[in-house]
């Protein structure tokens, strides 16, 4: 038997038996699909920006849980509680049987403090920190079983009430865009009109073209893309920055129970897209742009980590050979 035939002969045969000409490669997205999926994925976001602009209750509201469950909750007070120092929690996620590690890493507001100079320190040396980890354990003995804490996107959040970017949004966001994917959101969009929203949405789209943020950039749509996909695509992106709206109450809407904010004049529907763009985000986070989140964070963020790190400690005279070795061996792993 030649080696032809021994794959055909493993290849599917169609209804009336006969063998087809087929080797069998086509079902390789299967065999990464079932493989992704007993693995489960991870993904971690991070909140920031002034205090009290809804960072805590957005993750909250975006992932219907209650991730300060599990602390004892007296009164309403206390349940508004204020961030006070950087909190990661997990939770575990199963839809459809694909299960998703989600990590929500909310960090403490700035503002409170009479100097806020580097008040986004905290923010960078956590997200470093989760790199050196990342480092670390890629260059051991076990890369088998790395843990990814990596943090793939940061939604920095804009105050409502200003006229656009304050000195300290540009600096923050500056500090943050060589490290993470950053997503800018304009906070408490129940405060605004619509046309105060479109306004305040294209003034921030010029400061932030203006002063060379580097904002996530959706990748562009594939040409052989479907019309309708291509008319999603452009609507995603002409509604960035993304107005959001969070809440930890239930309320009652039109007959059905929604989350919202209850109004003496009315009620404010989180998941209405009339009323905000929670429900773009929350598509982007996670139907249609995490993975190019991850692989931005693996392929751009960590590289640049990464070679900075070597760079260092090559230039370094007392620099071990043996560490070296270690690091070459971790660049080989990663190419295979
Ligand atoms: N109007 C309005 N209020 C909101 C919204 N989201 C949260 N709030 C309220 O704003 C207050 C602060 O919310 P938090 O989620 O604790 O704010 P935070 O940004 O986490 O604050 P720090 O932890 O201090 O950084 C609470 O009283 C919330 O109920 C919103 O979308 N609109
Ligand atoms: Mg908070």
């Amino acid at each position: 038997m030649t080696a032809n035939s021994r794959y055909r002969s493993r290849a599917p045969r169609s209804d009336d038996g006969e063998e087809k000409d087929y080797v069998g490669f086509a079902t390789l997205p299967n065999q990464v699909h079932r493989k992704s999926v007993k693995k489960g994925f991870d993904f971690t976001l991070m909140v920031a920006g002034e205090s009290g602009l809804g960072k805590s209750t957005l993750v909250n509201s975006l992932f219907l849980t209650d991730l300060h469950k599990d602390r004892k909750l007296l009164n309403a007070e206390e349940r508004i509680s204020q961030t006070v120092e950087i909190m990661k929690h997990t939770v575990d996620i199963e839809e459809k049987g694909v299960k998703l590690k989600l990590t929500i890493v909310d960090t403490p507001g700035f503002g409170d403090a009479v100097n806020n100079t580097e008040c986004w320190r905290a923010v960078t040396d956590y997200i470093d920190q989760q790199f050196e980890h990342y480092f670390r354990d890629e260059s051991g003995l076990n890369r088998k079983n790395i843990q990814d804490n990596r943090v793939h996107c940061c939604l920095y959040f804009i105050p409502p009430f200003g006229h656009g970017l304050r000195p300290v949004d540009i600096e923050f966001m500056k500090a943050l865009q060589d490290k993470v994917n950053v997503v800018p959101l304009i906070a408490k969009a129940d405060c605004l009109t619509p046309s105060e929203i479109k306004k305040l949405k294209e003034r921030l789209r010029e400061e932030i073209d203006k002063y060379g943020i580097k904002i996530y950039q959706f990748p562009d749509c594939d040409s052989d893309e479907d019309e309708e996909f291509k008319r999603q695509d452009k609507e995603l992106k002409e509604s960035t920055p993304f107005a959001v709206i969070g809440s930890n109450t239930v309320v009652e809407a039109r007959g059905q129970r929604v989350r919202g904010r209850l109004y003496p004049w009315g009620i404010v529907e989180v998941e209405n897209p009339a009323h905000c763009d929670f429900v773009k985000l929350r598509t982007i986070l996670i139907r249609t742009h995490m993975h190019d989140l991850k692989d931005i964070t693996s392929d751009c963020h960590y590289e640049n980590y990464r070679a900075q790190c070597i760079q260092t400690m090559t230039s370094s005279p007392d620099f071990p050979s043996i560490q070296l070795a270690n690091i070459m061996h971790g660049a080989l792993f990663k190419l295979l």
